[in-house]
């Protein structure tokens, strides 16, 4: 029972404390959720609370409260101090502090608990040497088994490193190496790099930045990749043909170009070698496992990153030695220009094929392999036409066949994605790519133009530019909420192109 000589004081306090609505205490319903009973055995009119008065201020302090604030006020402040509080704070609130201190938290605090557990990136310069300094790249060597030197400490995850906030330059030269101590990074085993929050890795136009054998898996988290260049190979920033996850990832700038077929030689001589493919401005895979993903909003990126085709290799003028090797196709496998008479030699995969020799009996081109063009054919010193320009690969342009005792123009290379060319054909097939919450941006894919010719007869063609983000062969593209703006091909396929 609420006696009088209790309920006049009380009364009188939450008045003073222009806190609930009145009718609230005289009327206290069995139903009232807002405050609790105070007593019991009060007199009960039966009536629900006034609804009539806005309630504008947190609960009364004065009474014990039991209950999170009102969820109808608007509420800038954490739960009551004063009341025993098991729950987190209210979500309607912005909260800018850890949880409570009096609640059992069993949730781990945010990811810089990783970033204490692995090797310490000591030092921004790109260094080999046993100066009690770790850099980047001896911390890739360490983790990856195959340590330089004492300077990297380990940490408690192993194959971990970890980069504090700043910028990380490639600097040294040395592309087409594979043991981690000059140009890319070369993993092997199992590695992960995690910046701390947030690093900048950047190559300086001499090779890509990370190199992933069939046998390693690599995970990039928080990192931006940026200023990666192959020319001849794939994969401007990563070539993924192992295990490759990114969080969280932004890549900025990398170029993938073909490399450029070689000139036909001598006046009357060999004909121009193709052009090689470029492929994949920013990721390169052939039948890896690609899983790229933005955990915070709008930060898995690709940025400006582009993939151009070889040009081919020009056919020399008529006239003078009528006779001469080809040139070399462009690109890591291009085929070898033919000696006089001989055909040139075939392209590998992404390889341009090499122009004919020039002879009495004129050579004809060597076909580009997958992505790079054909060979143009040798002259033919009788003053007829040239051998016969061979057939690009797959998007390669082809090589022409001159007339009349000159040499022909070699067909340009193939620009396959922008950004990302992935792999999964050939006679085994496999591998497989996924990315989630990706932005595409102002990436291009660009075909070479073909070598010239100055005495016409079919001319050599230019190569094809498909997938201006995206070019994915024998696998369709797993794209989680993607979006695409400003992207490029020159032939066809803007932001994807698969087959
Ligand atoms: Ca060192
Ligand atoms: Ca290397």
């Amino acid at each position: 029972m609420l006696s009088k000589s209790l309920a006049i004081p009380l009364l009188l306090l939450l008045a003073a404390c222009t806190s609930d609505d009145l009718p609230g205490l005289i009327d206290a319903d069995a139903t009232d959720t807002e405050r609790p009973e105070l007593g019991s055995g009060e007199t009960d009119s039966g009536t629900p609370e006034d609804t009539a008065v806005a309630d504008t201020t947190p609960d009364d302090t004065a009474v014990a409260d039991t209950t999170p604030d009102d969820t109808a006020v608007a509420d800038t402040t954490p739960d009551d101090t004063a009341v025993a509080d098991t729950t987190p704070d209210d979500t309607a609130v912005a909260d800018t502090t850890p949880d409570d201190t009096a609640i059992a938290d069993t949730a781990p605090d945010a990811p810089a608990d990783r970033c204490d557990a692995g090797i310490r990136v000591t030092v921004s310069l790109d260094q080999v040497a046993g100066d009690g300094a770790c850099s980047l790249r001896e911390a890739i060597l360490a983790a990856s088994g195959r340590p330089a030197n004492s300077d990297c400490a380990a940490g408690s995850e192993v194959g971990l490193v970890t980069l504090p906030v700043g910028t990380y330059d490639l600097t040294i030269a040395g592309a087409g190496e594979d043991l981690g101590l000059t140009g890319d990074l070369d993993i092997a085993g199992s590695v992960a790099v995690l910046g701390c929050p947030r690093a900048i890795i950047a190559a300086t136009g001499q090779d890509r930045l990370f190199d992933i054998p069939v046998t390693a898996a690599l995970e990039l988290d928080n990192l931006e990749l940026s200023g990666g260049l192959v020319t001849g190979e794939g994969g401007g920033a990563v070539r993924a043909n192992g295990t490759f996850d990114g969080t969280d990832l932004t890549f900025r700038n990398n170029r993938a170009n073909g490399g450029d077929g070689a000139n036909g030689s001598n006046p009357g001589g060999g004909g121009g070698g193709g052009g090689g493919a470029g492929l994949g401005g920013a990721i390169f895979s052939d039948h890896g496992t690609v899983r790229l993903e933005s955990l915070t909003t709008g930060s898995c990126i690709f940025l400006s990153n582009t993939a151009a085709g070889g040009r081919g290799g020009a056919g020399p003028v008529n006239g003078g030695a009528f006779e001469g090797p080809g040139g070399n196709g462009g690109g890591a496998t291009g085929g070898a220009g033919g000696p006089a008479a001989t055909v040139g030699g075939a392209g590998g995969f992404g390889g341009g094929g090499g122009g004919g020799g020039a002879s009495s009996t004129a050579g004809p081109g060597g076909i580009g392999g997958y992505g790079g063009g054909g060979g143009g054919g040798g002259a033919d010193t009788g003053g007829g036409d040239a051998g016969a320009g061979a057939a690009g690969g797959y998007a390669g342009g082809n090589g022409g066949t001159g007339c009349c005792s000159a040499g022909s123009g070699g067909g340009g290379g193939a620009g396959l994605g922008g950004a990302i060319f992935f792999y999964a054909g050939g006679a085994i097939r496999g591998g497989a790519m996924e990315l989630n919450g990706c932005t595409f941006d102002s990436n291009a894919a660009t075909g070479g133009n073909p070598g010239g010719n100055a005495f016409g007869g079919p001319a050599a063609t230019v190569g094809s530019g498909f997938g201006g983000a995206i070019f994915a062969e024998s696998w369709t593209p797993i794209l989680g909420a993607p979006t695409f703006s400003n992207n490029t091909a020159s032939t066809t396929g803007t932001d994807i192109y698969s087959r």
